[in-house]
């Protein structure tokens, strides 16, 4: 096994070896740790699911549902799920407070095949979607516009070619299909689905699919401005919280919709901020603070549910 311990912050890792590391933590850990295979990409690479329990084997506790690499090139998202998972587990009397009556359940790199395409060249850096043809002359759709709530209504491209194509079909594509499940398969104990990409500084909230907002508007912002507050504090950081629509612009068929739809009480989409010459791409030498940042977000965006 290549890592010693936890995965450090000095440089992204692939998906294998992400996949690897989770792996090797329920070798490690096997009463409280816990990797399911939930499914399989256009390509044929397996998505694999950390659990990370208190080790009580209660059944049917509630569950916090943090995903990762919806978008290929967005490489801090998994940086900041892998930092989640290694703080939960190798810290987790730290956060015995959070894990008494939830499991967190974590997928760090959703669009594994984009995000293998990424890790190729300087010229495949910035790729989005996924990578199953769309067309004859173009490859991929945007898995975060591919669930089927008002999917392709508003702020999705019906071409093919597009960044932000929607897909020839609402869960078209294998990747979105294993998140619809695994929100679906949680949605009677979710209470709050996480969805992490880049750049922003946000932390987003529904609707997505329209300039509504929600009933529970006031709920969802309570918990985004604990977050908001706690990385403020942390390091002067100003994450910008609000309905999606308001923050940047109406976009139906997204996972944060879906997830709150079916049931999540709290669901956001967070983005972290920009770096490097892309704004998709931090350095490496920014991983540390980013994910540290991040963590203390999720961390009392958590701490907000779970005192509810
Ligand atoms: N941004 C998100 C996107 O998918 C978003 C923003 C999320 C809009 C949820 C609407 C709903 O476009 C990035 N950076 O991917
Ligand atoms: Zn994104």
């Amino acid at each position: 096994y290549p890592f010693e311990g936890r995965l450090g912050t000095e440089r992204y890792y692939t998906h294998d070896e992400i996949t690897q590391y989770i792996e090797n933590l329920a070798q490690l850990y096997p009463d409280r740790v816990f990797i399911r295979t939930v499914g399989r990409t256009y390509e044929g690479r397996w998505l694999k699911t950390i659990k990370i329990t208190n080790g009580d084997r209660r059944a049917n506790k509630n569950v916090i549902l943090v995903d990762g690499g919806f978008h290929a090139r967005e490489w801090i998202s998994p940086a900041a799920a892998v930092y989640a998972i290694g703080e939960l587990v190798e810290n987790y009397e730290t956060y015995a407070d959070l894990l008494l009556d939830y499991d967190w359940v974590i997928l760090p790199v959703v669009n594994a095949d984009g995000y293998v395409y990424t890790h190729l060249n300087e010229d495949t850096r910035m790729w989005r979607k996924t990578r199953q043809p769309s067309s004859e002359s173009c490859i991929g759709t945007d898995p975060n516009r591919n669930f089927d709530f008002h999917w392709n209504e508003e702020g999705a491209s019906e071409d093919p070619c597009a960044e932000t194509y929607a897909g020839p079909k609402a869960f078209s594509e294998p990747e979105a299909v294993v998140v619809r499940d695994l929100i679906k398969s949680y949605a009677k104990v979710g209470k709050m689905y996480l969805t992490l990409h880049s750049y922003g500084p946000y932390i987003l909230y529904p609707w997505g699919w329209t300039l509504d907002v929600p009933d529970t508007v006031e709920d969802l912002h309570e918990v985004a401005q604990a977050g908001y507050e706690a990385m403020f504090n942390a390091t002067g950081v100003e994450y910008e919280i609000g309905p999606s629509t308001e923050v940047l612009y109406v976009a139906a068929g997204a996972s944060d919709d879906y997830a709150f739809n079916a049931g999540f009480p709290i669901s956001f989409t967070m983005e972290l901020p920009p770096g490097g010459q892309h704004l998709f791409d931090p350095p490496a030498s920014d991983i540390d603070g980013l994910v540290k940042e991040a963590w203390i977000g999720i961390l009392a965006m958590a701490r907000k549910v779970v005192e509810k």
